[in-house]
């Protein structure tokens, strides 16, 4: 279903058509995930021409017990309650840390949700580092139970959401350095595996491998506010639009969200190089300017996506689209042996090696 919104979304944006569908994201979790939905989860999908909401049930400290409704969570507005995060992310409505659900002050009764995104463990980690050693056969025994659920969880309006299961992110703070020790050794590739295998029992699980992507950023470090969350520009700026990557399945480099990183999306690029951007002109790595850093996203993930790529190099047709593209193409031949667009185009150079 994913691909096909994919293509749908992309079809839409290239023909310019009005006929615009929605997308709705709920994004569960816990504080972190508070930093990014609803509003940059919305703002990162309207950025990008996309038509829909993204929403967040999450609540502070939350752990697997928050997802199966046996433990009381003090966090939760407007008063500590008792409450089942993986059934308030088909079901709706739920009132969670924050104001959940909402996006500005609109409480949306009943999303129902086109993805849904599962972003835990970092607390359940925390208290297994904190000694208590049952902490994670109960994590384990309650998020089984979650993704069983989730599998063939359907909304009121009969709608199967997609599954997107996110790794914690890596936490800094030393005091908490054995919960991300075990989010590293246990916790990470268990999330890893549970999405394996309920891909092959053929549910629509994807895999948000969070905490492996961000650490291919440049100074991810310094995108943290307190060792454990990030700070409310760059970093979250780049949850949404990674969580929105991993829903649209699209690449970074892909300006145009046509399923293909090509010579297209290079001319996006170039176009504005040097200036302030969003996804469409270039910033693929949200830090709301075009530069090299996002050249080397785009020639990363060159050709990413689709093998129509070479099928247009070997034919070329004298159409707009392809003549446009023909500077992108005989770029991207060098693309993959060189990766920075300072030495191999003459560009302004930042500080780069
Ligand atoms: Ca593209
Ligand atoms: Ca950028």
């Amino acid at each position: 279903m994913v691909r096909t919104l994919c293509a749908f979304y992309g079809c839409l944006l290239i023909a310019g058509t009005t006929q615009a569908g929605t997308l709705n994201i709920v994004a569960t979790g816990d504080s972190i995930t508070t930093g990014y939905a609803p509003i940059k989860l919305t703002l990162a999908m309207k950025a990008q021409g996309v038509s829909g909401t993204g929403y967040s049930i999450a609540s502070g400290g939350a752990t697997a017990s928050h997802y199966v409704g046996d433990l009381l969570d003090t966090n939760h507005k407007p008063e500590p309650a008792f409450h089942n995060q993986a059934e308030e992310a088909i079901n709706g409505p739920v009132y969670g840390f924050g104001a959940p659900w909402t996006y500005g002050s609109v409480i949306e009764p009943n999303p129902e949700p086109d993805a849904v995104i599962v972003m835990l463990g970092t607390n359940d980690a925390i208290q297994h580092a904190a000694g208590n050693f049952l902490a994670w056969p109960n994590y384990q025994t309650k998020m089984t139970g979650v993704f069983a659920y989730l599998a063939t969880a359907e909304t009121p309006g009969g709608k199967r959401p997609d599954i997107f299961i996110a790794t914690p992110i890596p936490i800094l703070k030393p005091e908490y350095a054995a919960g991300d020790a075990f989010i590293e050794s246990d916790l990470a590739p268990w999330l890893r595996d549970q999405v394996a295998y309920w891909q092959g029992e053929g549910a629509a699980f994807h895999l948000i491998d969070t905490r492996e992507l961000l650490q291919q950023q440049p100074d991810w470090q310094s995108w943290y506010s307190d060792g454990v969350h990030m700070h409310g520009t760059v970093g979250y700026d780049w949850m949404a639009q990674t969580v929105l990557n991993a829903v649209l399945d699209v690449h970074a480099g892909d300006a145009n969200l046509d399923g293909v990183v090509d010579g297209l999306d290079y001319v996006a690029w170039s176009d504005r190089f040097g200036q302030p951007g969003n996804w469409s002109q270039g910033d693929f790595n949200h830090d709301g300017f075009v530069d090299g850093l996002d050249y080397t996203a785009w020639a990363d993930h060159f050709s990413a996506g689709s093998a129509e790529v070479p099928r247009l190099a070997l034919v070329p047709e004298p159409s707009a689209i392809v003549l446009t593209g023909i500077g992108g193409l005989l770029l991207a031949a060098t693309a993959k042996t060189c990766r920075n667009a300072c030495r191999c185009f003459s560009l302004p150079c930042r500080n780069r090696n």
